[in-house]
């Protein structure tokens, strides 16, 4: 999985990134005129890879991971297209799963002195017009390729079909709706997925609050909930928090009524809305945690781990986590009959244990 994080210059993206991922980026209050953007790596925290850690006592433990992508705003006041993002951050954000659209609800003078007081909501308006206005350019661009190919007389089914999508997507986008919300069929899908429209993706909102006033905004959560599912973070103490120790960090999270890092948070709601889901092999080698879509079935978990395994897949040996807790062993969960041997069109679950048996 793949988060970008955008949002208005000074919103706080990077502070939101160091938090998310413990790392050290500069956070400025000036144009830094640093244009790549920050990428990481994070291990996806679960409580259950670690207590499967306990119980197996492997050599090696391995988390799924996130890749997070901290996006430079464009100088300020660039009023032109991409104003959230800078050229290249563009490209680049076109490759990222899912956006994390982070709003300022903190003041700070000099932010206030050149931005304005903080308005999440006016902010997060602008950014739905920008990534609106950058998808009805593409649009508008390939409407007006395929008219001049039909103009010469290069008609095709294809194009025809292409001109009709993009028509409806350059009419919702007018009406101020996001691609997202417009229903296409598995062919017209496969007509727009390489252009990878960025109101196609799924958009999450970061309410980044201070210190003072974080845990109050729940009105303001709600209505932006009714745009995006809304998650909010004390920035720049959560940045802290990712930098200290994990017993130091817990009694400065109670004082703030913060119930696990922004990482846990950020990814375990991520995971629920993109339709993620964990399985995990386990053994005295290795426990590891695997990332298949919902619904996906024992043969592409089996892919997700090797190609060799889909191939010769014979069945899928699976209990799950649930059960191996509630009867504490693997033996025990045996003797009640819940080990199960499944087949290739098994679906897999959130949480389920498996030995893939195959032979090539
Ligand atoms: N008080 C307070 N200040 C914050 C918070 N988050 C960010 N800041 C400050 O806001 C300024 C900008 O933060 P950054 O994280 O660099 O913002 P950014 O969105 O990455 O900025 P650009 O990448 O330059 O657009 C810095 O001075 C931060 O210290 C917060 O939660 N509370
Ligand atoms: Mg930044």
């Amino acid at each position: 999985m793949n988060i970008g994080i955008i949002g208005l210059p000074k919103s706080g993206k990077t502070t939101i990134f160091n938090a998310l991922t413990g790392q050290n980026a500069e956070v400025t209050e000036y144009s830094s005129g640093k244009v790549e953007p920050n990428v990481a790596i994070v291990d996806v925290g679960d409580e259950r890879v670690d207590r499967l850690t306990e119980m197996y006592k492997p050599k090696k433990t391995i988390y799924a991971t996130t890749e997070f992508i901290d996006f430079v705003s464009a100088a300020s006041g660039a009023g032109k297209q991409g104003g959230i993002f800078s050229s290249e951050g563009m490209t680049l954000v076109k490759t990222a799963d899912a956006l994390l659209i982070v709003l300022r609800n903190f003041s700070k003078e000099s932010l206030d002195e050149s931005f304005g007081k903080a308005d999440p909501e006016r902010d997060l308006e602008t950014i739905q017009s920008e990534l609106m206005l950058a998808d009805q350019i593409i649009t508008e661009r390939r409407i007006s390729r395929i008219e001049a190919d039909h103009g010469r007389g290069k008609k095709t089914p294809q194009s025809q079909l292409e001109e009709k999508v993009m028509r409806r997507i350059l009419s919702a986008l007018e009406e101020g709706n996001w691609i997202r919300t417009i229903e296409f069929t598995a062919e017209e899908l496969g007509v727009i997925s390489g252009f990878r429209f960025l109101t196609a993706k799924q958009a999450l909102i970061v309410l980044n609050s201070g210190e003072d006033n974080y845990g109050k905004n729940s009105v303001l959560l709600e209505k932006l909930g009714e745009k995006y599912p809304a998650l909010e973070f004390a920035g720049n103490f959560e940045m802290e928090l990712s930098q200290m120790s994990k017993e130091d960090a817990e009694v400065f999270m109670a004082d703030m009524g913060i119930t696990s890092s922004a990482r846990n948070r950020l990814t375990s709601f991520a995971y629920s809305l993109l339709g993620y889901i964990s399985f995990f092999t386990v053994g005295e080698d290795e426990v590891r945690a695997w990332t298949i879509r919902k619904d996906d079935s024992a043969i592409t978990a089996a892919g997700a781990i090797h190609s060799d395994l889909a191939k010769g897949f014979i069945r899928a040996e699976c209990f799950s986590y649930d059960d191996l807790i509630t009867y504490g062993s693997e033996k025990g969960l045996r003797e009640k009959g819940h080990f199960r041997l499944e087949g290739k069109e098994y679906k897999v679950k959130d949480g389920d244990i498996l030995n893939i048996r195959f032979n090539i």
